[in-house]
This record gives structure tokens, sequence and C-alpha cells, in this order.
């Protein structure tokens, strides 16, 4: 498959209902403030910023994380249906969030494109952690940690069901890279369902080229297109400090970048999201920067 990747449209969707630290809901605005718009439109790509889909205040919805999952549903929808729009049309959705609940949404809309084609997506998550809870084997309660189990059909109906077919996700279609933190939960439902997971061991013995080569595969296999979902505690937070929930050990900075070069070599990339940037706990607004040069890296920014 190759998407009409000439075209971008920003999606902006400022939530942080999904995880109990406050501040990345200010992602979207610290994305802009790096000028992610400009950075892609610098590379040939037209790109439209379509503003922010809207989340309900903290005020306006229960203190318990999961007593949230509606809000949090409500805003996956209409993101579900702005990202679906956006594929539909041949053109690239980029989601800046926002904590990685809003990605049950994103994604959701990608496999609904893909299944009125009759095609399945594939699904890359590029994470510290595997965000495969379920309400019923959370230990936190926080919903950014749940997306994938969604996405594969388990959990609450008000999130799994997001997307014209159910999973929206086959376990078969989706990668993990750069995990390093997981639940022990978690790890059960990995090996259960068969999950191509590519932990950091992995990522330092086998190398990211190599790593990536066999993501690649596996995600393009039997599928219509790639939804690659980007949390930016994959990166060390030496080099990222600005996240929600930052976890020592993860991938420099050019084992990201090429990652996102591989990707943007395979021109199978249908949407992308890059969530889970807190401005609050940066140096200036460095990992923004940082999230804003692997964007332009996936989109086609190349060194020489
Ligand atoms: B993120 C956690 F318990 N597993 O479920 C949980 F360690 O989107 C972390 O990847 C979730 O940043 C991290 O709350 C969510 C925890
Ligand atoms: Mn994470
Ligand atoms: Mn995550
Ligand atoms: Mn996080």
């Amino acid at each position: 498959p190759s998407p009409d990747r000439d075209a971008v449209r920003i999606i902006g969707v400022p939530m942080d209902l999904g995880a109990s630290r406050r501040g990345v809901d200010m992602g979207p605005s610290a994305m802009r403030l790096a000028d992610v718009a400009d950075v892609i439109r610098r590379l040939g790509l037209s790109v439209t910023d379509e503003g922010n889909v809207r989340v309900p205040d903290r005020s306006e919805v229960p203190s318990s994380p999961l007593g949230r999952i509606g809000a949090i549903a409500l805003v996956a929808a209409e993101l579900a249906a702005r990202t679906a729009n956006a594929v539909r049309h041949g053109t690239c959705p980029l989601v800046i969030g926002g904590d990685h609940s809003l990605s049950v949404g994103s994604v959701a809309g990608t496999a609904t494109v893909l299944a009125e084609r009759g095609e399945r997506v594939g699904l890359i998550w590029f994470d510290a952690h595997a965000d495969i809870n379920t309400p019923d084997t959370t230990l936190t309660g926080n919903v950014h940690g749940m997306p994938v189990a969604h996405l594969l059909g388990l959990g609450d109906e008000r999130l799994s069901r997001l997307a014209s077919v159910t999973p929206a996700v086959r376990a078969e279609h989706l990668v993990y890279i750069g995990l390093r933190d997981l639940d022990e939960a978690e790890k059960h439902t990995i090996a259960q369902l068969g999950i191509r997971a590519f932990t950091m061991r992995d990522i330092d013995e086998r190398g990211m080229r190599n790593v990536m080569d066999e993501a690649m595969q596996v995600v393009t296999h039997g599928t219509g297109g790639v939804h690659v979902s980007l949390d930016a505690d994959f990166i060390d937070p030496r080099e990222a400090p600005g996240v929600g929930t930052p976890v020592r050990g993860g991938v420099s900075l050019r084992e990201a970048h090429l990652a996102m070069e591989i990707i943007n070599d395979s021109r199978v990339m249908l949407a992308m999201d890059l969530v889970e940037i807190n401005p609050i706990l940066d140096r200036a607004n460095a990992t923004a920067e940082l999230a804003t040069d692997l964007v332009a890296s996936a989109f086609g920014r190349r060194i020489l």
C-alpha cells in the first residue's frame, strides 16, 4: 500500500483524564510552540492544523480514574471520527496529545477506514509501557495504561467498540518497541495473546535496524497500512524528561530517529500519534522540540 502522504492534518487532544499526574494536557500547546506544522511543511508537505478536539475540564468529570472512562470514550469517539475523516481523504493525521488513552480513538479511526476497504490496520506501539491493562487488571486505575487492551477488544465496551470492527486491531498485527516497565498481568496477557514485543533488551542485543525490519514485517503482513503510536516515554528521560511517566533506560535520540527514518522508508504509515508530552516536567521545551524532530524524520526529513 502506498498512501498519499503529501498532506498532513494535525489534530490536538489536550487531555490528561487518563493519567493521574497532571500536565500532559499541555502537550499540544508545547508541540505547536515547537512549530511542528512549519517543520513538516518545510519538508514539502501540505499541512493543516485542525485545532483541538474538545476535552472536558477535570471539574466536569468524576474524580476517580475509572470513573472518567465515559468522558474519555466521548473524546475518543470524536477523535476517531476526525482521524477516520483524514485517512479517508488520503491525508495523514498527526494526533498530538495528550495522555495515551486517546489512542483508542485515533487507532479506531484508522481501523474503521481500512475496514471500509476490506483491510485491517497494523499498529506499532513505541512505549516504555505495554498499556495493555483492563479495568480488571489495572493497579492504578489510569486509563492511559489501557488503550492497547481496548484496541484488542478487551476491557470496557465504551472503549473497545469505537471502531466499525471489533477488535480494532488483531494481536497478530501489533508490535511493541521499547518496553521496559510492565505489570505482571500485562506480561501474562502479552504471552497469552502471542504479541510480538521488542523490549529494550532486544534493542540492546540486536540493534534498532534489525528490530525495526522484523517489526515492519509483522505490521505490514496482511494489513492495508500502519498506524504509528509514539509515547514520548519511549525515549530515555535524560533526553526526553518532559513526559507523563518517565522510565530510565530508554532509547537514545539516534535510535529513535532511526526507527522513524525506517518507517518513512517503508511508505506504509497512514497515521501517527505523538503522546504523553508533559511540559511541567520539561527543561524549557526540549521534549516537544525533540518530538517535533522525530515527527520530521517520520515524514521524510533526511540528513543528506
Ligand atoms: B503510558 C502502569 F502501573 N502500567 O497501568 C499503569 F505502571 O501511556 C503505567 O504508557 C501506565 O504512559 C503508563 O498505570 C501509561 C503502571
Ligand atoms: Mn508509556
Ligand atoms: Mn503509553
Ligand atoms: Mn506516560
